[in-house]
């Protein structure tokens, strides 16, 4: 098994600046394998260092834009068909609908585990209803994958209607109250699942750690919350993560871009180190 880190770097229809974020990431991920290549010094990077296919897509032309969601999805449909991990790192969250599209044609027992500080199911009076970073798991081609949500600070969507989208969600304020449930239930859910995906929106973080992701919200989970609840999930089952909006015209001193790396790091060790 091989990891396909693919750099999707699209950010139209919201949230434009974070395609810098995953232009960055490409080049800041590239330098990571670098410096492990150049180390004499054997190293745990050993465990993943030439296990790594690197891809950039560019968005430089207007044909780049228009077949975008046909090409997310043919660069991950031949990942997925190799049976190889996947690291989708994209722009703004729009961008990881590709992926949502495949999943949406694979079984049914593909769990997606998003840390996201929004549903993206809006369909308020002052949101679009055509296709948008804040309603985009609606426009998804086919029935959506079961998803599991942690760390949104919805407040005004009704249960009803976000039940009909997700099959569970745990917001910021209830794993701040009780974060115990939220990990049995996330522990449950992994364990049946056949398949997992981790789809992480950079703004579920608070902004306090991470302060490089636009529409930022308060209340939002500490990098170690994320990292017991991705420890709860963790097996060999889980087959890719995606990473979206990160903005780095918000960062401050690089901290979130090195959260990211670090992450990215830390996620590939967890998948091949023994
Ligand atoms: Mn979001």
């Amino acid at each position: 098994m091989k990891t396909a880190a693919l750099f999707f770097p699209f950010d139209l229809f919201g949230s434009g600046g974070a395609k810098a974020g995953a232009e960055l990431l490409a080049d800041a991920f590239q330098e990571m394998l670098a410096d492990n290549k150049r180390e004499r010094q054997p190293t745990r990077a050993r465990a993943y260092t030439g296990k790594v296919r690197f891809e950039e897509f560019t968005f430089d032309t207007l044909a780049d834009y228009q077949d975008w969601r046909k090409r997310g999805r043919h660069a991950i449909r031949e990942v997925l068909k190799r049976g190889d991990f996947l690291i989708w790192t994209t722009g703004n969250h729009l961008g990881v609908l590709p992926l949502y599209d495949e999943l949406a044609a694979a079984s049914k027992d593909t769990l997606v585990v998003q840390f996201d500080a929004h549903l993206d199911i809006y369909n308020l009076s002052d949101c679009t209803s055509e296709l948008s970073h804040g309603n985009f798991l609606l426009h998804c081609a086919g029935p959506l994958p079961p998803i599991l949500n942690l760390g949104h600070r919805e407040l005004l969507l009704r249960s009803d209607y976000i039940e009909k989208h997700f099959l569970k969600t745990y917001s910021a304020a209830e794993l701040a109250v009780d974060p115990q449930s939220a990990l049995d239930e996330v522990r449950r859910l992994s364990g049946e699942a056949s398949r997992i995906f981790l789809d992480l929106d950079c703004d579920v973080f608070d902004p306090a750690f991470f302060p490089g992701a636009g529409h930022a919200q308060p209340f939002g989970l500490s990098p170690h919350v994320v990292l017991q609840f991705i420890d709860a999930l963790w097996s060999e089952k889980v087959a890719g993560l995606a990473i979206s909006e990160f903005d780095p015209a918000r960062d401050q001193c690089d901290r979130s871009l090195a959260t990211l790396v670090w992450l990215m790091e830390y996620i590939l060790l967890k998948r091949f180190e023994k």
